[in-house]
């Protein structure tokens, strides 16, 4: 699929463009022009290497852990998303540059920066207790300040009062709690340092300042420093290659493989370097995808702290994040960020225990799970599975006590739903190509519930997606087969940095259409909701190959909004198809990024 912006984002992206001073816009994926769907990668870093490495022993704590602690943390925390008396609204990590703060004063902050509240202990303890099984931490980011002992100067224990080596205490600290342990660390960006991109172009002496001077004096020295002083490491997360050159990238990537064989990079190294692949930030892909990946994402909005952002997922959003990222076959990466002191704020605190409380009791939904047959998240939320096992996660429970599933193959052999550690057998029966599970009518736990299905084989199932009798489903336009519209996948921001995904259908030609097929569980009338966007008054139709025919005219906003339709009827159960197309009204700017149907009460 096309990676494409639409001219609105374009636009928006703009005005950051060119107050950063050309780093991120030589990156941002929505900066760019289809065209450059590259250098997106390198931003992104999805690709890798040459694959096969899934079995290793090397990678068995990512395939397996598949839960994972980012910490970003570094000078940028002790600002807080704030410089003087002016906010800056975005990840905070990106202060120095969208606030425009001087290599000078910037470098200053070092010397008031003491985190005595930083307790490498108690933020082990918090991974472990969270159910998570690695920490990676920036050791640097684009800011260049060291966050461990190093020859270069401009680090925590040589340059602030605070004098000692945190990432010394955290790694001995994992070890302690047998959590996995790595780096974050900024190959290409470098703000402070000469010739390091975003950074000076000259020396102090005013000679022109090269990125290889800065690559041989800096960048290759701390890569040393990190894989030499503390101990075997599980991870190096390099980020956003940019345009580093590629012999650079595959000289500090030869050096990790050497200095450290256990260490998986993340595709973010550059070049198809990495190990797996790093999906954008914050997004969690809506269909299965093979091969080793992952999504990273951060527990607020900001990855560092900013004390204003107190917008934390909760235990309920946390889970359904994790369990939807293993369920498509990934492995999820949750940041948090310690405050300048080092204290980790009570928001991410409360969830994540919240959240690992409940992955301690259904362990066997996250730990060495695999992705999900239906290919997709169903109604009422998501699978994982264990062999012969499903694991059938319950965010959304049926009341009327019959849980759907469409399109199952593998035979059953037992069902229960696992209550206080002890399963409580269900009945099942068959639904057409469907099955259906006899639960009782109350959830069994909170946020989420876990019915285990044990089947006489791995589990198959038709991926159509379903539309169920009892819940209501979401056709994403991702699904649909589109034609004479532009099917694109969007990235975008709000404040900055903190990016958002979706597909739509833009751009729709006269007799466009977008097209789902649907296995409908039982016939009946449904409601149906459309989510689109556009400028004035859109009329759409939605024809089914039954014949039925629904048209609605409606107005419509700059941003998605879902109106609701009609009634759609379904003569017969089974498989069907859903054509929805644009009748009138600007073509350009209408697009379409779901359809909702609820059964009528
Ligand atoms: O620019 C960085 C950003 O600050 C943050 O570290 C994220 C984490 O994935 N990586 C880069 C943007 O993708």
């Amino acid at each position: 699929m096309k990676k494409l912006t639409i001219l609105t984002i374009a636009t928006f992206l703009l005005a950051y463009l060119s107050q950063s001073a050309g780093v991120f816009a030589a990156e941002t994926p929505a900066a760019k022009a289809p065209a450059a769907s590259s250098s997106m990668d390198k931003m992104w870093g999805e690709s890798v290497g040459p694959q096969g490495i899934e079995k290793s022993a090397r990678v068995a704590l990512f395939r397996d852990g598949n839960y994972g602690m980012f910490i970003h943390w570094g000078l940028f925390s002790s600002l807080g998303g704030q410089w003087h008396d002016q906010t800056f609204y975005g990840i905070g990590e990106w202060i120095k540059r969208q606030m425009k703060i001087s290599e000078a004063d910037y470098m200053a902050l070092a010397k008031d920066f003491n985190p005595t509240n930083f307790d490498a202990r108690g933020i082990a303890r918090l991974a472990k207790e969270s159910g998570m099984k690695w920490i990676i931490i920036t050791a640097k980011h684009h800011e260049g300040f060291a966050m461990f002992q190093s020859a270069n100067p401009f680090n925590i224990v040589d340059a602030s009062p605070f004098h000692r080596d945190p990432m010394k205490e955290l790694a001995a600290a994992c070890r302690e709690q047998g959590l996995g342990f790595g780096f974050y660390y900024s190959h290409n960006q470098d703000w402070t340092a000469p010739g390091g991109t975003g950074g000076p172009k000259t020396n102090v002496d005013g000679t022109p300042a090269t990125f290889e001077q800065y690559f041989r004096e800096k960048c290759f020295p701390q890569v040393k420093e990190i894989c030499t002083q503390y101990g075997p490491l599980n991870y190096i997360w390099f980020d956003t290659p940019g345009d580093m050159p590629e012999n650079l990238v595959k000289e500090l990537a030869a050096y990790v493989r050497q200095a450290q064989p256990g260490a998986l990079l993340c595709s973010r190294v550059g070049y198809g370097m990495g190990d797996y692949a790093s999906k954008g930030d914050m997004e969690v892909p809506p269909r299965n995808a093979d091969g080793l990946w992952e999504s990273c994402d951060t527990i607020n909005d900001s990855w560092s702290y900013a004390w204003y952002d107190q917008n934390w997922k909760d235990s309920r959003e946390i889970l359904h994040r994790l369990v939807s990222t293993v369920a498509r076959g990934g492995t999820y990466l949750l940041n948090i960020g310690p405050d300048g002191l080092g204290h980790v704020p009570e928001g991410a605190t409360n969830s994540l225990l919240k959240a690992g409380a409940w992955i301690k009791r259904y362990p066997q939904v996250i730990y060495t799970a695999g992705a999900s047959p239906w290919g997709h998240a169903l109604a009422w939320g998501d699978a994982t599975t264990q062999s012969n096992k499903l694991n059938l996660v319950v965010f959304n429970w049926p009341q009327d006590g019959r849980l759907f599933l469409p399109g199952l193959q593998t035979k059953i052999i037992s069902a229960g739903v696992i209550s206080g550690g002890k399963l409580s057998r269900v009945k099942w029966v068959a639904h057409g190509t469907w099955m259906e599970l006899q639960v009782p009518p109350a959830p069994a736990d909170h946020p989420a519930s876990v019915i285990q299905v044990t089947l006489s084989a791995a589990p198959v199932a038709d991926q159509t997606l379903g539309v169920y009798p009892n819940i209501a489903s979401t056709l994403l336009v991702e699904f649909a087969e589109v034609s004479k519209a532009e099917k694109n996948q969007l990235n975008w921001m709000e404040k900055f940095g903190e990016w958002k995904q979706m597909t739509q259908a833009g751009n729709w030609e006269n007799g466009g259409s977008a097209i789902w097929t649907v296995d409908v569980a039982e016939p009946g009338h449904y409601q149906v909701d459309l989510n689109h966007k556009g400028e004035g008054r859109l009329v759409w139709r939605i024809e089914t190959d039954e014949g039925f025919k629904l048209q609605n005219q409606q107005n419509s906003a700059t941003v998605y909004h879902t109106y609701p339709f009609g009634l759609l009827p379904f003569a017969k159960a089974g498989k069907h198809t859903l054509t929805v197309s644009l009748v009138a009204g600007d073509r350009a700017k209408a697009s379409l990024s779901a359809v909702h149907i609820s059964p009528m009460e």
